[in-house]
């Protein structure tokens, strides 16, 4: 009797301890091969070229993963304004991943504030050489120190002030109230150039245009389009002040959770999306740029682009020194 109790009771813990093991190997082959669903929140509207490139990310890590990884695209700021989004992002919220402006992520992360520095980049290839260096490259891992995974840049053009009010030269910036990103730095940068910023959300400015709550705002062509901005601005001068890259980001806590093979899907994913957003980028701002002009939109090139960098000179000097070394090399780049 004795002895059956004590096999009875060897069986059991042995039952117990092999459905422990077992369990515990089943459940790290459930999260391999368990569907995780990923909510992307994205600002712009469904055909836009961050929207297609959001897309592109989505159609390829289903591809890699078989369907295992579903990530689903929200455009149209459904999800809220950038800044909500970021937050959750960061938080652990119910956004795991975003497409922002990385001028939105510089009250998370100071060191994307290199971006708002005005006339940076020469163009758009400086800027790239830049984003796709070591250096460009080291700022997007760095957001992992504010909790998030930067996965990949995303072409964002070049900002240029538009206005309700008359808008063909530096002098008429004067007085203006201009609608702004949170960024410290571009709102200095305004008020060198005479203005007056003022902080809110890109959703709120075609409203506060429409009833005059501001003159004026400085965006992209595709932006200035999408959002209708130019049905109320009418004046466009194209001084391309900043440009701001956009950037792919993951909640950390979620990134970390990943296999180091999933990680790489979802990598391998971001980068090759790049292209697919670039290529879009190409088309739509051509598309835009016929559409303000054919509405009848004045736009004024800037010949003179010294007397606009004089102008901020200040700007550079005050908050160029943190981000010195980065400059220093930027100016090194065809
Ligand atoms: C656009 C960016 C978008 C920003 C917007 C803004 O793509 O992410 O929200 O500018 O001005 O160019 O806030």
């Amino acid at each position: 009797m004795k002895r059956s109790l004590s096999v009875l009771i060897l069986s059991l813990l042995c039952a117990v301890l092999l459905t422990g093991c077992s369990s515990g190997a089943s459940k790290e082959k459930a999260r391999e091969g368990a569907k995780v669903t990923i909510r992307l929140a994205e600002a712009h509207p469904a055909d836009y070229p961050t929207t297609d490139g959001d897309r592109k990310f989505a159609e390829l890590v289903k591809q890699a993963s078989n369907g295992r990884i579903n990530v689903e695209v929200y455009p149209g700021g459904t999800l809220g304004d950038e800044n909500s989004v970021v937050s959750q992002v960061q938080s652990g919220g119910t956004v795991d991943m975003t497409r922002v402006s990385s001028a939105t992520l510089t009250s998370f992360n100071p060191q994307m504030g290199l971006f708002a520095l005005p006339y940076l980049f020469r163009d758009s290839s400086q800027e790239w050489a830049f984003l796709n260096s070591d250096k460009g490259q080291q700022l997007l891992k760095d957001l992992q120190t504010s909790n998030m995974m930067g996965l990949a840049y995303y072409e964002s053009g070049a900002r240029s002030f538009y206005s309700s009010k008359p808008l063909t030269k530096l002098a008429d910036l004067k007085g203006q109230k201009i609608r702004v990103q949170q960024s410290a730095i571009t709102l200095e940068m305004v008020t060198a150039l005479g203005a007056n910023p003022i902080v809110m959300p890109y959703g709120d400015v075609f409203g506060a245009l429409q009833t005059g709550t501001i003159d004026a705002a400085e965006n992209n062509a595709p932006s200035f389009e999408s959002a209708n901005h130019y049905t109320v601005a009418k004046n466009y001068i194209l001084d391309g002040h900043q440009r701001v890259p956009e950037v792919l980001l993951m909640n950390l806590a979620m990134w970390n959770k990943f296999s180091p093979a999933d990680q790489k899907i979802i990598q391998d994913a971001a980068t090759a999306s790049v292209a697919t957003e670039k290529e879009s980028w190409a088309k739509y701002e051509e598309k835009s740029n016929a559409k303000i002009k054919a509405a009848g939109v004045t736009i004024t090139s800037v010949d003179n682009v010294a007397e606009w960098q004089e102008a901020v000179k200040p700007v550079i000097e005050k908050n160029g020194a943190q981000f010195k070394d980065l400059i220093d090399y930027i100016h090194t780049l065809k």
